[in-house]
């Protein structure tokens, strides 16, 4: 039988990924900071992670702000204090993404959380993004597509708007009902095109009435912890 190589060795899987850039990034979490809790499965090892170092008593004094009603409701499982968004400033957000370019623009928002989470993350002073390495892209809309928050009511009105911009793409509707956000709105998932401007586009799209907020985050991040096989690589 040939024997195993470590290039034979399995790939560790997204999860164990997953995990290491979250932790990595909760390492960044100081006692008495005010912390943006983001939102998804990447998002969630952060956040556990946090709760872990507040029991073991690495530190004290943390509070959170939770950009979902998920984590809001893990946040407070795992014994972080969790208080509403007010206009203070947040030392750090922690949260994940669905692309991230070399540049860190980041498309967020197929968790569904992109408004609360903009809302918050622009009050970070520090926006640190958490991912495996499937996330990474050269350019944004290559693998996802861009989550647009709209409003419910006349939402048939707002797509065929979005469409007139010459998007494609459809109303999020995982089942018999369409999806609903935690602010009670709908979300068009646009295709982007192949060839396309992300900021001149993000404020068209914006512009569109009827529409909330868009998942393109621009030259918002600090730094990605980007977790690969071959262990976690920061890019900034
Ligand atoms: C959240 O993290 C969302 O903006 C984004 O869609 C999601 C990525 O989720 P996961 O880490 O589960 O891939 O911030």
């Amino acid at each position: 039988m040939a024997e195993l190589r470590a290039t034979d060795q399995p790939a560790p899987d997204l999860e164990v990924l997953k995990k290491a850039a979250g932790v990595r990034a909760a390492a960044l979490v100081e006692s008495g900071m005010r912390v943006g809790l983001g939102t998804g499965s990447t998002a969630k090892y952060a956040i556990e992670e946090i709760g872990r170092r507040l029991g073991a008593g690495e530190l004290s004094g943390v509070v959170g702000v939770a950009t979902s009603e998920a984590s809001d409701a893990l946040a407070r499982a795992v014994g972080i204090p969790v208080e509403p968004l007010d206009p203070r400033p947040l030392d750090l957000a922690i949260d994940g993404a669905d692309e991230i370019t070399p540049g860190l623009d980041l498309i967020k928002g197929l968790g569904g959380a992109l408004l609360r989470e903009k809302l918050t993350e622009v009050q970070a002073r520090r926006l640190v993004i958490i991912a495996d390495h499937t996330k990474l892209v050269t350019r944004l809309g290559e693998k996802a597509p861009l989550p647009v928050e709209i409003a419910r009511f006349g939402f048939l009105s707002t797509i065929e708007r979005l469409r007139a911009l010459g998007l494609g793409g459809r109303l999020r509707q995982p089942g018999a009902q369409p999806y609903l956000t935690d602010n009670g709105n709908y979300i068009f998932d646009a295709q982007l095109p192949e060839q396309f401007d992300p900021a001149e586009l993000g404020d068209r799209i914006k512009g569109t009435l009827g529409v909330v907020e868009t998942g393109l985050f621009l030259g918002m991040a600090e730094r990605a912890f980007v977790a690969a096989p071959d262990g976690v690589r920061k890019l900034t």
